[in-house]
């Protein structure tokens, strides 16, 4: 028996899985998405994953095909048909089958789809040891073009600073702003440290605003150690105290320089290494059962 997935509200063995040719999601990147965990039978922040996904339809004016307490029943579904209790999870929803032309009105039902399978994790060393990330030319979209709060299906912005950060053979790319500002980086928000203050971009930078970010934001305040959403420069990386990066993927994973400078001591930092712990608890102690 394969991994099962939902399509359109049917379970499908994955090779009957399948979306049209016509789908705008297919021709134009005309559609959202949402990348979830779950951990230990526990589906972690759903409602915030749910809540950005209902935004970025709101924000593209795609009719969602079912309300949010549906899709987070298909979601816990989904987890339950595969027997999955430690899972990734790709909720998908594109504009639908439509004509050639670009006009979202020719497509008259948006599809969905959810996949659950296990999740590929980052190698040890990398939070052990931390990564060298690397900018790249590549500047996140203007807000004014596509916001980066939205999860659309269209992610060349990041695709093409991903190929960038590649050929440059670091695991991620940090991505500026129009501005000269300090983004994200291509699936991941960033945090920088310095004299025990937190700084991360706010989601104004033109990034997306994380739910790992939201949830480093809160475990940091637990602590009682200042966290500010600013603005900063490539500069503020070079000389912070320690650096890490967020995501539902890579959690939280410290960055030990940029290019080619060392950051703080080279080494993974105190506070980004309380935090990870931090967020590893949170993971394991949180989050909405998917039942049996
Ligand atoms: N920024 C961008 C551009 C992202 O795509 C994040 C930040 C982190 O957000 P969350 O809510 O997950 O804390 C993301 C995450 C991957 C991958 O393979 C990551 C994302 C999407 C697709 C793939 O690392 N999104």
């Amino acid at each position: 028996m394969g991994l099962k997935i939902l399509l359109d509200g049917q379970l499908l063995e994955k090779d009957n899985a399948k979306i049209s040719v016509f789908d705008h999601g297919l021709l134009y990147g005309d559609g959202i998405f949402e990348g979830i965990r779950a951990y230990s039978g526990r589906v972690f922040r759903l409602k915030e994953h749910i809540d950005r996904l209902y935004d970025s339809a709101k924000v593209i004016m795609l009719q969602m095909p079912v309300d949010k307490k549906k899709m987070s029943d298909d979601i816990k579904a989904v987890l339950r048909a595969n027997s999955l209790s430690d899972a990734y999870i790709r909720v998908v929803v594109t504009r639908g089958v439509g004509d050639l032309g670009l006009d979202p009105r020719k497509c008259p039902k948006a599809s969905y789809f959810i996949i659950a399978d296990k999740i590929s994790l980052y190698p040890d060393e990398f939070y052990e040891n931390g990564l060298e990330i690397a900018t790249v030319s590549t500047r996140r979209n203007i807000p004014e073009s596509l916001n980066p709060r939205v999860k659309s299906l269209n992610y060349l912005n990041n695709i093409m600073a991903k190929i960038e950060g590649t050929q440059r053979a670091v695991p991620e790319a940090l991505m500026l702003n129009a501005q000269g500002y300090v983004a994200e980086c291509t699936g991941d928000n960033i945090f920088i440290i310095r004299d025990a203050v937190i700084t991360t971009p706010p989601a104004s930078a033109g990034a997306l605003l994380g739910v790992t970010q939201e949830a480093v934001i809160e475990l940091a305040g637990k602590r009682k150690i200042e966290v500010r959403k600013e603005l900063f420069t490539r500069y503020c990386v070079f000389t912070a105290d320690e650096c890490f990066l967020t995501g539902t993927a890579a959690e939280v994973i410290p960055v030990v320089a940029l290019d080619g400078r060392k950051i703080g001591s080279g080494k993974p930092g105190d506070i980004t290494l309380k935090l990870i712990a931090d967020y590893r608890k949170l993971t394991k102690s949180s989050g909405e059962a998917i039942g049996n």
